[in-house]
């Protein structure tokens, strides 16, 4: 019964894993996320929950054990739902409330759930596990299977894989193995055999001819899983791509390196060697996201981020269709982080439609579902395209720019942004042009820009409305940022709580590198002065 199932799930939870504190811990931009030791109980609990939502969807669902670009000594929890997209958002509250109930309640508030979304327990239920390489990981991965098994669900454990894989790996196989096998060898077939047939369609239009594209980066690991995953990958391809790997995970998970330090940064990460022109990409600490960049003659760094690599994916694919002939809607979906000259060159060179929404990438997902292409990246490099049946029926054909259509769909990892399958889209079309890593910064000069972080008492005092563009609270504040930003030349500036990390997130850009650093270190002080702030203001 019910009530045997949840009360022997909260007896285990009070041996095996009690709440040892009564901080409040929330479902936020991409699930749970602490310091590993305030977890135990919660990834029990995402366990027993997964169980749950894999009865009410009636397939598998995933889950994986990350806390992705934060510090090793975080970690965190993202469920991934059936077809391989985000848990929905109405079940994060559920999520939340599961989370944060005292032991000797969980009984009640697992039975709570059972009853307000009528779920039958004696169905069966099924749930993936995957996690990354924090030392961790395995520990609470185990308290997650744990509360799956409490629950009675079959479970899989693909050990130390990547965030994107595991939602490749519920999509696949909810889908009985249509979209993909779902197993690791299957993942990596699927992308390679894709990069390989997009390569051949190309050669054998041009010939091994490749203009200025030369096939060989170097990879910054952030020394994560993407480290081991894309070794694994880079056999299936070695003799199209060499890959010169560092930090593969011989030093500390995103320290001093990984996509969102060269991001935030905007330098090299450390103990990578390069030369001048070569092409650099780092992935984040559970590879889903990726960002690109070089250091030009005169050793200056140069960033192509997720909005370069909308651009270059939005351009290119727009191309094929109008190589095709046929007519599909398309669309650009970013933040308010996106870079101002990003959306400008695809608004009005592209000629593109851009929608903007909230940071996160269920937020994007969402919104690009509604286009044929709907093409979303955070300029942190978190991002994928979707396509629609229509698409996918309309790219079928026997000629050669439909054929590689399709073959570039099969590259793609729909489910959620995957570092790998962004790199192999990115390869892909920088040799169908024949293109270097600076033609493809031609397209567009990026508005000088810097992000700050302000440490308060309490982000949550900071409201954010539309997109995050403005805020609503605290009262007055948002005047003051407009009088500031009206001061610089093509100034603009934001602020946000982050939630995945417990602080407050500015990003200003204007037309100078000094007047964007200008502009970003006053809007920090204005929040640390009037939201709480804590130790001192951030200075550039
Ligand atoms: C997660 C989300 C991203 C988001 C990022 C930063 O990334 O999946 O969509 O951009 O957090 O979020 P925030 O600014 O709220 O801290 P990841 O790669 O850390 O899982």
């Amino acid at each position: 019964t019910v009530e045997t199932l949840t009360s022997a799930a909260e007896a285990k939870g009070k041996t095996d894993f009690p709440r040892q504190h009564d901080m409040f811990i929330e479902y936020g931009t991409a699930g749970f996320r602490s310091k590993a030791e305030y977890l135990d109980h919660v990834l029990y609990r995402m366990g027993l929950l997964a169980a749950l939502r894999s009865r009410v969807k009636g397939a598998t669902v995933g889950v994986m054990i990350t806390a992705s670009h934060n510090p090793v000594a975080d970690n965190g929890v993202k469920i991934v739902d059936p077809q391989g997209e985000m848990l929905e958002q109405r079940w994060e509250s559920i999520a939340s409330n599961l989370a944060n109930v005292k032991d000797d309640e969980l009984s009640h508030a697992l039975t709570n759930i059972i009853e307000k979304e009528k779920i039958d327990i004696t169905k069966p239920a099924s749930v993936f596990f995957g996690r990354d390489t924090r030392p961790s990981s395995e520990h609470l991965s185990n308290a997650a299977v744990q509360g799956s098994l409490v629950f009675n669900a079959e479970i899989k454990d693909f050990g130390v894989v990547t965030t994107p894989m595991v939602h490749y790996f519920v999509a696949a196989h909810n889908s009985n193995n249509e979209y993909g096998e779902a197993t690791v060898e299957g993942y990596f077939k699927k992308l390679s055999t894709a990069f390989r047939s997009f390569r051949e369609e190309v050669i054998s239009e041009r010939g091994l001819e490749s203009g200025k594209y030369e096939p060989r980066i170097v990879a910054d690991m952030a020394n994560g899983v993407g480290g081991p995953m894309l070794k694994q990958m880079s056999e299936f391809i070695k003799d199209l791509l060499t890959i010169d790997f560092f930090n593969i995970g011989e030093g500390e998970l995103n320290h001093e390196s990984g996509a969102d330090y060269v991001k935030v940064r905007q330098t090299l990460p450390k103990r990578v060697r390069i030369k001048a022109k070569d092409r650099c990409v780092s992935f984040d600490g559970d590879a889903d996201r990726i960002v690109y960049y070089y250091q030009d003659q005169s050793v200056k760094f140069r960033l192509l981020d997720g909005d370069r690599i909308a651009s270059l994916v939005a351009g290119y694919l727009k191309n094929l269709l109008d190589i095709m002939g046929i007519e599909l809607n398309m669309g650009v979906v970013q933040t308010a982080y996106a870079n101002g000259a990003s959306t400008k060159y695809i608004q009005d060179v592209l000629k593109i439609p851009v929608a903007c929404v909230p940071t996160g990438v269920k937020h994007l997902h969402h919104k690009a579902q509604e286009f044929d292409i709907g093409i979303y990246f955070e300029a942190n490099g978190h991002g994928t395209v979707l396509f629609s049946k229509k698409a996918k029926v309309l790219a079928g054909g026997k000629r050669s720019a439909a054929r590689k259509m399709l073959t570039f769909i099969d590259m793609v990892n729909e489910t959620t942004g995957d570092s790998i399958s962004d790199l192999l889209i990115v390869e892909t079309i920088l040799h169908a042009r024949g293109w270097s890593v600076e033609d493809w910064e031609n397209c567009y000069t990026d508005l000088p820009n810097r992000l700050l972080k302000v440490t308060v008492k309490d982000r949550n005092v900071i409201k954010v409305i539309d997109a995050e563009c403005h805020i609503s609270e605290p009262e007055g504040l948002q005047e003051d940022f407009d009088r500031l930003i009206a001061m610089f030349t093509d100034g603009r500036a934001f602020v946000r709580p982050s939630g995945t990390e417990d602080v407050v997130r500015v990003y200003a850009e204007s037309n100078t590198q000094s007047s964007a650093d200008k502009l970003a270190v006053h809007i920090a002080k204005l929040v640390h002065q009037k939201a709480g702030g804590v130790g001192d203001a951030p200075t550039w």
